[in-house]
């Protein structure tokens, strides 16, 4: 999964990545002109994982990654739409994290003012709104000009729809994934991986002598998006210690979970998706999926060819195997499954899949 980190300048981007990811990427208010963004490759530490590795005693043990992107790019500039080449890489994210300042700085407040958490997200989210306007607006007369010249297909025609149907929208603020849209209209404009197609979670960046006093906030921001609150600044230190230590240090100020935690749970939540194993003495493994895959899905995932040749699903589920032991007397219960193509996939059910090509 890869996650975009966007936000306006000084709202704690590269703090939080820095929280997220481990790295120490410098964070300061009014930075030089970088404009390239930051990567940083996480595991999803899912101790189910990490449990299925001891039962198995695998040679390796592969577990889901989350991808992060901080984008250095988005100042709340007039002129509207992204570096083309930062746009490319925006299009490949599966959700945006909207990161909002909510803390006071002397040199920030400064220049920028007093924290305005919903000021900020409105303008991110009419700059993104821009942002696919202005590629609207060029397809819709590109497909103009081509109907001028005689072309009539008629999925220039359904595309043309969809797309007036877009620049309706976002001339009255609406995101594109709040549009209906039919089959073949969602096909047409598959390629254009709108921004404002993609799920948002926002992310309140605290001051941790605020942190835990903003709920009429979080509960505002919720009626529209999915909000967690962070102390990134604070998050980002705990870095620097033991694990033991920053328990404690997050415990203080109420904290349940490291920042990485929350955010994979929310943007699992946020993107309908959920796990499922392949295991076995040579790999333990975490795959990734949406919520409602069904089996054929699944094999696709780890291979083309799974879904091509798919026979049938042997499974059973991570619960039954911890709770009575081993795949031995999972079969003695009558716990092991064999499941055709149409079978909806469970979060942490284990897959075995038969097929032949
Ligand atoms: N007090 C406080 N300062 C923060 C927090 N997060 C970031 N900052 C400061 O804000 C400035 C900008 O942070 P940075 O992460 O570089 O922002 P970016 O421009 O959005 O990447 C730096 O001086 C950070 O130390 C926070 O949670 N609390
Ligand atoms: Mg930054």
């Amino acid at each position: 999964m890869k996650l975009g980190i966007l936000g306006l300048q000084n709202s704690g981007k590269t703090t939080i990545f820095n929280a997220l990811t481990g790295q120490n990427i410098e964070t300061a208010s009014f930075t030089s002109g970088k404009i390239e963004p930051n990567l940083g490759l996480v595991n999803v530490v899912d101790a189910r994982i990490t449990k299925l590795s001891e039962i198995y005693n695998p040679q390796k043990t592969i577990y889901a990654n989350i991808e992060y992107i901080d984008f250095a790019g988005l100042s709340g500039n007039e002129s509207g739409g992204f570096p083309s080449n930062l746009l490319a890489l925006l299009k490949t994210t599966d959700a945006i994290v909207l990161v909002v300042r909510n803390f006071e700085d002397e040199i920030i407040s400064g220049v920028l003012g007093v924290p305005d958490v919903l000021g900020d997200i409105e303008k991110i989210k009419s700059e993104l709104i821009i942002s696919d306007l202005i590629i609207a607006e060029k397809r819709l007369q590109n497909i103009e000009l081509s109907q001028k010249r005689g072309i009539k297909d008629q999925s220039l025609l359904i595309e043309k729809n969809a797309i007036i149907k877009i620049l309706d929208g976002l001339n009255s603020e609406i995101p594109v994934r709040k549009l209906e849209f039919s089959k073949e209209e969602k096909k047409a404009i598959k390629g254009f991986q709108f921004i404002t197609q993609k799920p948002i979670l926002v992310i309140v960046n605290s001051d941790e002598t605020n942190f835990g006093n903003n709920g009429n906030l979080l509960k505002e921001i919720e009626k529209q998006s999915k909000v967690a609150e962070f102390a990134g600044n604070f998050e980002m230190e705990l870095n620097n210690l033991s694990n033991e230590d920053a328990k404690e240090f997050m415990s203080d100020i109420g904290i349940s979970e490291s920042a990485q935690n929350r955010i994979t749970k929310l943007s699992y939540e946020l993107l309908g998706y959920i796990s499922f194993f392949t295991v076995g003495t040579d790999e333990v493994r975490a795959w990734t999926i949406q919520n409602g895959d069904n089996a054929v899905d699944a094999a696709g995932t780890i291979h083309s060819d799974l879904a091509r040749g798919f026979i049938r699903a042997e499974c059973f589920s991570y619960e039954d195997l911890v709770n009575i032991g081993d795949e031995k007397k999972i079969r003695e219960k009558g716990l092991f499954r064999l499941e055709g193509k149409n079978y909806l996939l469970k979060d942490g059910d284990i897959l075995n899949i038969r097929f032949s090509v």
